[in-house]
């Protein structure tokens, strides 16, 4: 089989650093190459061993930047994007929404201008269940690929956004495309200014946890592996067009995740402090996986092993993220 191009935006941040190594750990055949700006949540150490390897390349460039993804792309003739870069945070997008349009809804479509113009195999973005807005109560009700796009945070309006333009991409141009939509993702070199990171790294340094309002939102958690290993075969297998839910049917509430971090750390509850709620603040997320599950995808993580899992990562790895709150990683 001849050598495939394969550009994966926002690879030195969470999801798209892990899938990077994923990637790379399971295909000889790629050519990855990881276009990152290195914004505040991006970092390269994690990728100090690849890095050395000959069918890896990192290239800092803003996707926002037309005239240098044109020229990027016409030269690299990429086969397939996997689309990751975003600026991913809901608080910093209350206090400060201009830099996610620019970047979720303008340089969205940079990357789709440039696909086009080369004629890629395909286009995956990775999108979010919060461009769906909030469930209610009910647990019998989960978002499907069909409930209506309805966001409530300038964060997830633009990721919405970018999903609009990726659709009307495919059907305008033709572009080959497939969206996916997951639930909230947790695991290794997750930046700390996220729930579950951020009460882990809290904990061990015991110090408080902020709980915004009274801890009772849900949240559906999916290891980031799992969710890697979605995204592979969507890239592979996923009908052109097509948008796929991901979710591993692991609701709880964010009270709950605090309290099991704190009790298998060995930690008091006297470390809980219930904050302020965050504006418009989404009651409910959960993922129907089941379009995802017929193409041939299963989790393999129960939030029990995957959190477990993440807390002794956390615990093992206290240098990387120790950097990251210290900021010598910018460095
Ligand atoms: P992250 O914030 O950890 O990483 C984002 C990366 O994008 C960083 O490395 C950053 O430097 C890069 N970036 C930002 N602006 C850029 C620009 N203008 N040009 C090039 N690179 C830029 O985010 P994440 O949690 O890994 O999320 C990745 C994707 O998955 C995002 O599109 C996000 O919306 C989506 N998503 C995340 C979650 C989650 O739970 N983390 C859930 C659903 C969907
Ligand atoms: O200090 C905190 N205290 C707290 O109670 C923080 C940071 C969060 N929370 C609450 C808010 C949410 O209900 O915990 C929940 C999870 O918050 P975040 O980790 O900020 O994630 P969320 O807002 O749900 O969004 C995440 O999942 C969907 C990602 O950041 C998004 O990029 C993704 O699209």
């Amino acid at each position: 089989m001849s050598r495939k191009k394969l550009l994966i935006t926002g690879g030195a941040g969470f999801i798209g650093g892990n899938f990077v190594q994923y990637i790379m750990d399971k295909y000889s055949d790629y050519d990855v190459y990881n276009l990152d700006l290195l914004t505040y949540a991006g970092d390269l150490t994690k990728h100090k061993e690849i890095a050395e390897r000959d069918n890896y390349r990192f290239i800092q460039a803003d996707i926002a930047d037309r005239g240098a993804i044109l020229a990027l792309f016409e030269q690299e003739r990429f086969d397939y994007v996997v689309h990751f870069a975003a600026e991913s945070h809901v608080d910093r997008s209350i206090t400060d929404p201009a830099v996610f349009v620019r970047t979720n809804v303008m340089g969205t479509q940079v990357l789709l201008d440039a696909s086009r113009t080369i004629g890629v195999t395909k286009f995956v973005h990775v999108s979010t269940d919060e461009v769906y807005g909030e469930l209610d109560w009910d647990p019998a009700v989960f978002f499907t690929e069909e409930t209506p796009l309805q966001p409530n945070s300038p964060y997830s309006a633009s990721k919405a956004s970018s999903d609009l333009l990726v659709r009307a991409y495919h059907e305008t141009f033709g572009l080959p495309m497939n969206i996916t939509r997951c639930s909230n993702n947790y695991g290794p070199y997750h930046f700390p200014e996220k729930l579950i990171p951020l009460t882990i790294s809290r904990v061990l340094n015991e110090q408080k946890v902020p709980v915004y309002g009274d801890g009772g939102n849900i949240r559906d958690w999916l290891h980031v592996w799992d969710h890697c290993a979605a995204i592979d075969l969507v890239l592979h297998e996923g009908v052109n067009g097509e948008v796929y839910n991901v979710g591993g049917h692991n609701e709880r509430t964010n009270l709950e995740v605090v309290k099991t971090i704190i009790h298998t750390l060995g930690k008091s509850e006297d470390l809980i402090e219930f904050v302020t709620d965050r504006l418009g603040h989404d009651k409910r997320y959960a993922i129907d996986p089941t379009k995802l599950e017929k193409l041939g995808w299963k989790p393999t993580y129960t939030f029990e092993t995957g959190i477990a899992q993440t807390i002794k990562w956390y615990t093992d790895n206290a240098e990387w993220w120790e950097q990251i709150l210290s900021g010598e990683y910018r460095k």
